[in-house]
């Protein structure tokens, strides 16, 4: 493949403030970085929210329209909801964005996940905020539950605002989820795929894991369009591994706070510019928003609403 989108997450909601002093909390500060990315060549922004004041991750439609209204109005770049939800959220509050403001592309969780992210409480002694700690230890017991009456609640949704599934795999059984929709006629073909590797909780971030994943896909569901991102030291070389198979490559803060190893990256841009460096000598160029909305079969800036 000659073209590869480049997706930029921007902050996510599972790193805190005290981290580092490059993530993005306001939406002003998120919807910057969106742009930087744009301009360093993403045509994807995955797009979490958190309270302006204290950093904590948030699902607030208003918040989600706040940045898109403000991304929009610089550039043209697609936009990519969560729907990951916090502990505890039903499903119509997880999708209440997306309901509302109708985006072109969203993440779709295709099962029930543990995100464990406790262990990095061996890095990080001292918060900012007083919610930092105990939301990073009540990981020690958080499954984001997507059953498949979940699966089918949020399948009828992403129908009804025309919102393309980003579809997150973590796992194989995952593959077997959507394969069973597939065949039901409940999620259409073709599905874009973003393998999610080197999350505590989901497949360990190997090539050997991600050839796994992607001959169970071929076998199970036949032609695809993928992406891959992974956690923290693993995200460069994984994100290669992708473009050598000839996917897609998500990076972004979201995912790694780094640009090399001790080295914070001061933003998304340069995390951004680095796969591209990469990818340019392996002779892929970066998709433009326009050729990513092509490739993704995505209804158009101007459908969404916001
Ligand atoms: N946080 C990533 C591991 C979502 O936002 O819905 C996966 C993700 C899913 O980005
Ligand atoms: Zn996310």
């Amino acid at each position: 493949m000659d073209k590869a989108i480049i997706t930029a997450a921007i902050t996510g909601f599972t790193h805190t403030p005290s981290m580092s002093p490059y993530l993005p909390i306001t939406p002003e500060e998120i919807s910057a970085e969106a742009v930087r990315a744009w301009e360093a060549g993403a045509a994807v922004a995955h797009i979490h929210v958190r309270e302006p004041k204290t950093g904590k991750p948030s699902w607030e439609t208003e918040l989600f329209r706040e940045v898109a209204v403000k991304v929009k109005s610089k550039c043209d770049i697609v936009l990519c909801f969560s729907t990951g939800g916090g502990k505890g959220m039903t499903p119509e509050q997880r999708l209440a964005a997306i309901t509302s403001l109708k985006p072109e592309l969203a993440t779709f969780n295709f099962g029930s996940i543990s995100v464990a992210l406790f262990p990095i409480l061996d890095r990080y002694k001292e918060f900012k905020f007083e919610w930092e700690k105990p939301f990073i230890e009540m990981t020690e017991d958080l499954v984001v539950v997507n059953t498949f009456k979940t699966l089918k609640t949020f399948a009828q949704v992403f129908e009804t605002t025309e919102t393309k599934p980003e579809i997150e795999i973590y796992d194989v059984g995952m593959l077997n989820n959507l394969a069973f929709f597939i065949e039901r006629g409940i999620v259409k073909k073709p599905v874009y795929m973003q393998f999610v590797l080197g999350v505590p909780g989901g497949l360990s971030a190997t090539v050997e894991n991600l050839v796994f994943l992607l001959n169970t896909a071929k076998s199970s569901i036949g032609d695809f369009t993928f992406s891959v991102c992974a956690a923290g030291r693993y995200q460069f070389p994984m994100c290669v591994h992708s473009l050598l198979c000839g996917g897609n490559a998500r990076v972004g803060l979201e995912d790694n706070l780094y640009l090399q190893k001790g080295v914070l990256a001061k933003s998304n841009a340069e995390q951004v510019e680095k796969i591209i460096r990469i990818a340019r000598e392996l002779g892929i160029e970066p998709a433009t928003p326009s050729e990513a909305r092509k490739i993704l079969s995505l209804k158009g800036i101007h459908n969404v609403n916001f």
